[in-house]
Order: C-alpha cells, then structure tokens, then sequence
C-alpha cells in the first residue's frame, strides 16, 4: 500500500492536523514520533530508499533495529496532512541505538525532528514500563500549559492536584499526574535524560516556559490525552484570572471516592492537605 494511504500514517496525519487546529503549533513549534510494528514496517519496504546513518546524539539501545515515523526539524505542523512527504519522515535507527537513517520522506531535503533524543530517549522508556504497548510521543507547546509554568511551584505534586481539581475526569484520565521539568535548554540530550526519568512514571511531561510531553497507545489516546490536560489548565487560567480563590473545589476524600468508584489508583502523594 502506498505509505501515506496505510491506517497508521493516516492517524498520524490527523493527530497533527487536531494539534495544528487547537493552536498548539505555532510556525514549527511542536513535534510528534510514532513506533512502528514491524508488520507495519514490512509493509512499505518497497518504498525505503535509505539515506547515510547520522548520530542520533543519544543512545538508545532498547530500540534498536525499530522503525520510527517522524515530523521534521523547522517543519511546519500546518503542513503535514497536505503534504506529508516534504514534512514527515521515516526513520530506521541501527542495531545499537546510535544512529538513524532516513528511509523515506522529508522529499525537499532536512532532518528529523530537533527533538529527537528526548522523543526516542521517551520512547525506550515508555516501551519497556508499559510493556511495548506505547507507540505514540507528542510534544506540544500548549497555551495554557506554559502560561501556568510561570505562575505554580514547578513541582508535579501542585501541578497534578491543580490540574485534577479542574475537571472530575482528570484524575481518570491520568491517574498517574504529571511531571514538570524546570526550564532546560531544549533539542539535547539533557533535557530528554530529565523528561524521559519522568516518563517512568508519568504519561505527561510539563517543560517550564516551553510545553509538554505526551506518550500513550494510540494516537487519538495521546491526544485525548494532551487536550484533557490542557482543557484542564484552560480552567485554571480563568480561576486563576478571576482572583484565583476557590470557593469550593474537589476534596482529598472526594478523589478516593472517585478513583475507588472508577477503578483507578490515584498516589496518596497528590492527595495532601492544603
Ligand atoms: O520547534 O518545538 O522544542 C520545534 C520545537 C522544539
Ligand atoms: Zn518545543
């Protein structure tokens, strides 16, 4: 089947689309990877051309041999479902987990994403906590998100009980919370050494004054995700902007009713008194 026709591409093609459209990716702002099943691979071998292996500037042995869809570096999110082929690429990384070539896309010439490390750096992570079940690492530079960045401790105890204050679902819908990384230079490898320690625990990583890192299943998860976290952060803006005092909210003993009446875990950790 030709590449930008298969199920998986299509998913992806339209995860950037809904990306684009909530304002999440100004100019080139933002980046997504997808892991391919083999099968799925196998499938468009007969499209590969393979270009030189290049340094993936990190080591990522866990994923050696795997095959990876990529948006490109400086490329445009509102350009990828009209034109994957100039905008996205796909990825084979060598045995050892060092380096990567470009087999297909990217027609016009560039790079994979600048993102790189931290998004396959998630990825080993993520494949081996979840048992090889993730596939999907989304970074967005979500509005709301940042803006909460500069005015919350940048600690993921407050941020996680904020953001599942905001909305009944939340605490269903990442039971786990989220993690916050401190302002970092972004595009190396330190920066996706502290995301991906992160994402042993977490689905979402907060970048302080940046955006966020979301993993999960599938692609319309991933971003379910992300939008529920970010409608969230939505909401406490405007609480926030009205004054920020909270007449009443969702209480300690009210979230254990709630995790224990939808089958969710949620860490006493997040459950403090204030
Ligand atoms: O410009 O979002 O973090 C792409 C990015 C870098
Ligand atoms: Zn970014």
């Amino acid at each position: 089947m030709e590449i930008t026709k298969t199920e998986w591409m299509q998913g992806f093609l339209r995860m950037a689309q809904d990306g684009w459209e909530q304002g999440w990716h100004e100019r080139n702002g933002g980046n997504l990877t997808y892991r391919l099943r083999p099968e799925e691979a196998e499938s468009v071998r007969d499209q590969m051309t393979p270009g030189p292996w290049q340094p993936i500037g990190t080591s990522v042995p866990g994923l050696g041999g795997e095959y990876f869809l990529a948006t490109g570096s400086g490329k445009f999110f509102r350009h990828v479902a009209r034109c994957p082929e100039e905008n996205v690429c796909l990825l084979e990384l060598d045995k050892a987990g060092e380096n990567y070539r470009i087999v297909w896309g990217l027609t016009k010439g560039g790079k994979p994403t600048s993102e790189l490390p931290s998004h396959l750096m998630n990825h080993e992570v993520k494949k081996r906590v979840s048992g090889g079940r993730h596939r999907v690492i989304y970074h967005a530079h979500c509005t709301n998100l940042i803006a909460l960045t500069f005015v919350l401790p940048l600690d993921d105890k407050v941020f996680t009980r904020e953001l599942w204050e905001m909305a009944t679902e939340c605490p269903v819908v990442f039971p786990d919370g989220v993690g916050v990384v401190p302002w970092m230079v972004p595009g190396g490898r330190d920066i996706a050494v502290a995301t991906s320690r992160l994402m042993e625990t977490y689905d979402v990583a907060i970048w302080a004054h940046h955006g966020a890192f979301a993993s999960g299943e599938t692609f319309d998860l991933t971003f379910g995700l992300l939008h529920t976290v970010e409608k969230s952060a939505e909401i406490l803006c405007k609480v926030l902007s009205m004054g920020g005092h909270k007449r009443q909210t969702i209480q300690p003993d009210e979230f254990r009713s709630l995790a224990r009446d939808f089958g969710v875990q949620l860490p006493e950790r997040f459950l403090y008194e204030k």
